[in-house]
């Protein structure tokens, strides 16, 4: 008799699992969008620019989503560069083919074709964004992804009156393209921005652009949700408002233990989603970010873009600023970043698999004797400025994707020889001899298996110069499990671990002349980039590749190339 009981309760318990899982595959909706790639007229500055953004906006448009949601999005490119677009920290589990980074998981759409991209939202909620892959035209070509719990789910803390996206941009009063074309010719350093921005605005403090500043709108009592993105190229950014604190509650799209500061940092590439309440008088409040500058005597942007918070019924005086910390206060930084946990106990893994050590940083490239003295404006005569993890410069390949070469055995695009530790031992946060400071250059790939229980330990290079670098990872979110500074010290730093409650992140912020260490477990196949999201580092081969293989069975397995996919 007891046994039976316990048929029918297990068939009554799978029948409500079907009828459950029914019910929210019947709410999860499918979004269609189309994005149009083109030139607009864009004003800031005092000078009117033709910038290529997406629907003519810039930035360009929000997507509004529930975890669980499929989205796909036809882009049409009618500029004149190839693009490309990746929906930045959207897992793409089986979807590899609709990252978007170019010459990795796809050829570039060129000007006058069209690709769509179609992937779903699994079990990520916060704040994304979607940012172009390609060249330098992320500067103009991005927009925010905000993904709500799903239908009927709420929020983990009280639902917010009000909710806010604010994307940190990069300006430059020049073509973008013009620059990093610019830098590549010469083997310099790109000529640094002249603003920053606020959802697409300078703000006041930089000449004609008071009227446009951006006025966030609060009322006294009020909680607001504000979703802050680093959305620019090439540099870390302290974020403010006066007089308010702020409950961090989220950071790329994974919601964390909420935990109370004044001052937030960003990497580009990272978001942080947090809760401000209107307890101050009513008045105007700046909202502002401005430089993180680890690099020693490195030229960095130094103004500070603002937007207001604008309590209702407050008198028009001038907004009251913040005091921001300074440019290269890193002891900030690091407090800010290392607050982070997750909510409760993570499925951190602790069994690992591939360990792999990578060190991460900049070099210099010794020209040939007969190039000319112009294309070598590296900091020292006659150099290229590069870069490299496990000392490999990575190059893009030209003719086909990775993911193509990988999906369709096609030889010679990649080797798989990316090594899992540095080929030299050195100090390499110390002062380097200059006869390491010249990497190799390839494309390497480094091969899992699906299922594979990886740890990276990155480690910063005082190599020509250290400095703080965003290390993102495409197709996973991972554990952050510490990070230091210094040399990482496997026999010391181990036990300094956090296998409870790490945070989740899709980039890591890689302390200046110090080192962080990563866990994940590779279950997504495909071809994915881990890379420097300072695009000018990008550019310079700070990156290497992951080649997941297929699992078992359908669902451990990557989707078929979609018809569309575009051809180099
Ligand atoms: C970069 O800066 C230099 C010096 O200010 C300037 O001459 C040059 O035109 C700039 N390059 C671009 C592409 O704007
Ligand atoms: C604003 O314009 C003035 C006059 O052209 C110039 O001297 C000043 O440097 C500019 N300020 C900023 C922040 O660009
Ligand atoms: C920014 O840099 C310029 C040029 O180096 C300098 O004149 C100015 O004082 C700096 N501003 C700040 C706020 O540090
Ligand atoms: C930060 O910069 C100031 C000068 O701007 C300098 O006095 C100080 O030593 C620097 N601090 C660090 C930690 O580099
Ligand atoms: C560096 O290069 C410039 C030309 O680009 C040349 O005029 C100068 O003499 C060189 N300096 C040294 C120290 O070689
Ligand atoms: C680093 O080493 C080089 C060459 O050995 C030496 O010239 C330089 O002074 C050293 N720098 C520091 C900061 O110790
Ligand atoms: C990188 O490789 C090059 C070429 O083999 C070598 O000269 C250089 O010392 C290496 N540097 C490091 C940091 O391993
Ligand atoms: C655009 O992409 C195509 C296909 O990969 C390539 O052949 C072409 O050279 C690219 N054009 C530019 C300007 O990079
Ligand atoms: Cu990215």
């Amino acid at each position: 008799m007891a046994y039976s009981n316990t048929i029918v309760r297990n068939m009554l318990l799978s029948f409500l699992l079907i009828l459950s899982s029914l019910a929210s595959f019947a709410n999860a909706k499918t979004h269609y969008h189309g994005f149009i790639v083109q030139e607009t007229k864009v004003k800031r500055l005092c000078k009117t620019h033709n910038s290529i953004t997406v629907n003519g906006q810039y930035p360009g448009p929000t997507l509004e989503v529930n975890n669980g949601d499929s989205i796909v999005i036809k882009v049409v490119n009618k500029g004149r560069y190839n693009i490309t677009i990746h929906w930045h920290g959207v897992r793409q589990i089986r979807t590899a083919w609709a990252d978007g980074p170019e010459f990795i998981t796809q050829c570039p759409i060129r000007p006058g074709r069209s690709y769509t991209y179609r992937f779903t939202i699994s079990g990520q909620e916060g704040t994304l964004w979607w940012h172009a892959h390609s060249s330098w035209l992320r500067a103009t070509v991005y927009g925010g992804i905000i993904i709500r719990p799903k239908q009927g789910d709420t929020f983990p803390f009280p639902k917010p009156n009000r909710d806010s996206l604010l994307l940190l941009g990069e300006w430059w009063d020049a073509n973008p393209i013009d620059v990093i074309r610019q830098a590549t010719r010469s083997g310099g350093a790109p000529n640094i921005s002249d603003a920053y921005t606020i959802n697409g605005q300078p703000g006041d403090l930089y000449n004609c652009s008071s009227k446009d500043t951006i006025k966030v709108p609060i009322s006294s009592g009020e909680t607001s949700l504000i979703r802050v993105v680093n959305a620019a190229l090439n540099q870390q950014l302290f974020f403010k408002i006066a007089n308010h604190k702020f409950t961090v509650v989220g950071a790329d799209a994974s919601y964390v233990k909420p935990f109370t500061t004044d001052v937030l940092m960003l990497g580009p590439g990272q978001t942080t989603d947090v809760l401000i309440k209107a307890d101050q008088p009513p008045a105007r409040y700046y909202i502002a970010a401005r430089a993180y500058a680890s690099a020693q005597g490195a030229p960095f942007d130094n103004t500070t873009t603002t937007a207001i918070l604008n309590y209702k019924n407050a008198p028009t005086s001038k907004p009251i600023m913040p005091t921001l910390p300074a440019f290269n206060d890193t002891a900030t930084a690091t407090a800010f970043t290392t607050s982070f946990r997750s909510p409760g106990k993570t499925l951190v893994p602790t069994q690992i698999d591939e360990n792999l050590f990578i060190t991460a940083g900049l070099g210099l490239q010794k020209c040939p004797p007969k190039a000319r003295a112009r294309n070598c404006q590296g900091p020292i005569n006659g150099t290229r400025f590069t870069a490299s993890m496990n000392n490999v410069s990575f190059v893009l390949p030209s003719n086909f994707s990775l993911l193509q070469a990988h999906h369709h055995k096609i030889p010679g695009v990649f080797t798989t020889d990316f090594p899992a530790k540095p080929p030299v031992t050195f100090d390499y946060t110390g002062n380097v001899s200059q006869s390491l400071w010249q990497p190799i250059r390839g494309t390497r790939v480094y091969k899992l298996k699906y299922g594979a229980k990886v740890q990276v330990v990155i480690q910063g290079t005082n190599i020509f110069t250290a400095e703080n670098h965003p290390i993102h990872l495409h197709g996973y979110d991972f554990y952050v499990v510490a990070e230091g500074f210094g040399n990482f010290n496997p026999k010391t730093d181990t036990a300094k671990f956090n296998l409870v409650d790490p945070p989740l992140r899709n980039t890591v912020s890689l302390p200046v002349k110090g080192w962080a260490v990563i866990r994940f477990v590779a279950d997504n196949p495909g071809t994915w980039i881990m890379h420097c999201h300072l695009d000018v580092h990008i550019g310079w081969g700070l990156a290497m590749v992951f080649v997941v293989d297929n699992g078992v069975g359908q669902l451990e397995t990557l989707e078929q190339p979609p018809k569309d996919l575009p051809v180099c």
